[in-house]
């Protein structure tokens, strides 16, 4: 990728403008607090020019560990009137597990112990490795348990947030199943920075504070919480990311001489149940499933290249998902008006808005977790054209949240964290 050598010193920049004193902020006004997965990726981006500080990112985020194991989506290191929920609203002291820093009381998608691995191979960290082990066994451990509500050790999800990709139009009949009977008063701050058109709908919103709560009146109780919540769904995309995530957690416990049962316990009750759970023979394609609706969710997403990231797909399957869908131009491949990989959604799919945040436009990594899949299969070619378009977005439009895939307009936030970091990792990783 030598053509954008120039893209390395702003993404450092970007990291290091975004750094709040032991965190890293996902973007510079929209998003004042750490998120979860958005720290992972940041620690991989920081690991190509400053270690110790990625390192820190990662201690940071573990610090808003609960006691039961759950790091939680987002960690509150200090006010800020920027972004709505604010700390307090959560209310997590009323749950006995909460730690003493103001979180989130929900989780997202698990990338940590894949990220720590990948640092650990480039750059021998053993002794950190020590340290976070087990942290991050217990957070498998507790989405392997408290998140598994029909015994296949999938784990679910409480709240479109969990997922990562909080508007994706997966999620829409889910939460038009949900009357919110009585919404607390509260007022968005994510439009102040970036357009509306750009952001969740306000119903979709309300939806959102609702179901919190919801959570925070059964007081975070994991049990009450599968029993009680209105959204209640098994993710292909975060239970992909899981997978991966508990091999490279087994590949961190061979190296400390710890005992691997419990990992491969794990592992051998996914590759059971993930398959017979999300593949649509008929659709060629990987389905959420609605726990509350008891079906599943038929709607063509990106996250359904997921498997292949995780390695879950059978080579029949992998060949479907790219002849059938990947390089469809009804779907996800490039056409006369769509000229950047990847739409976030199927431009089938009716609610398809190539402006509107999960609905279309192209993320960064969304093409990095489909492009890392697509070599995991041989299609290199694929892997690179999603590279190269990533890298043409950023050289085009700067480090965005997202972007439109027919133009390449920038979108959502301004100088975005795992834009750059991910910039970083396509342009040096090795
Ligand atoms: C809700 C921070 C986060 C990302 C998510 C992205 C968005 C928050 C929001 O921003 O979610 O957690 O306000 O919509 O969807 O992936 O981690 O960048």
């Amino acid at each position: 990728m030598s053509r954008y050598p120039d893209l390395v010193q702003p993404a450092q920049q970007v990291l290091r403008a975004n750094d709040a004193g032991g965190f890293t902020k996902p973007g510079p006004h929209q998003y004042p607090h750490q998120w979860n997965w958005d720290s992972a990726l940041i620690a991989l981006g920081l690991s190509h020019f400053d270690l110790p500080r990625g390192l820190a990112e990662i201690r940071a985020l573990l610090s808003g560990q609960w006691r039961n194991g759950m790091i939680p989506h987002l960690v509150y290191h200090r006010e800020s009137n920027h972004y709505f929920p604010d700390p307090g609203f959560w209310q997590i002291e009323e749950n006995p597990d909460a730690p003493p820093v103001a979180t989130s009381g929900i989780t997202q998608p698990p990338l940590l112990a894949t990220v720590v691995r990948r640092i650990h191979e480039r750059t021998p960290i053993p002794a950190f490795v020590a340290e976070v082990y087990r942290p991050l066994l217990a957070w498998h451990r507790w989405l392997h348990t408290a998140r598994d509500a029909d015994g296949t050790g999938l784990a679910c999800l409480i709240h479109p947030w969990e997922s990562g990709t909080g508007d994706s139009p997966r999620w829409l009949a889910a939460l038009a199943n949900i009357t919110p009977t009585h919404v607390p008063t509260y007022q968005r701050r994510d439009t102040r920075h970036v357009a509306a058109a750009e952001r969740p709908f306000d119903d979709d919103y309300d939806r959102f504070i609702y179901l919190i709560d919801i959570f925070r009146k059964q007081r975070y109780n994991p049990g009450a919480l599968l029993a009680h919540s209105p959204f209640l769904v098994q993710d292909v995309l975060f239970n992909s990311i899981l997978y991966r995530a508990d091999e490279d957690l087994r590949s961190l416990a061979l190296e400390l001489g710890e005992g691997t049962d419990e990992i491969d316990s794990w592992l051998e009750q996914m590759r059971r149940n993930f398959n017979a759970r999300f593949w649509d023979e008929e659709a060629g394609l990987y389905f959420d499933y609605d726990m509350r609706a008891g079906r599943p969710i038929r709607v063509n997403t990106a996250a359904t290249f997921l498997p292949l990231y995780a390695g879950l797909a059978d080579t029949y399957q992998a060949r479907r998902l790219v002849e059938e869908h990947l390089e469809n131009p009804d779907e996800y491949a490039p056409d006369d008006e769509v000229r950047y990989r990847l739409t976030t959604t199927s431009k089938r799919e009716p609610t398809w808005d190539g402006r509107r945040y999960w609905r279309g436009p192209v993320w960064i990594i969304l093409n990095w977790l489909v492009a890392e899949g697509l070599r995991r299969y041989g299609y290199d070619t694929l892997a690179a054209a999603l590279t190269r378009d990533s890298l043409a977005l950023i050289a085009q439009s700067g480090f965005r949240e997202y972007y439109d895939p027919r133009d390449g307009t920038g979108l959502g936030s301004i100088r975005f964290s795992w834009s750059a970091a991910l910039a970083l990792e396509f342009l040096m990783a090795s």
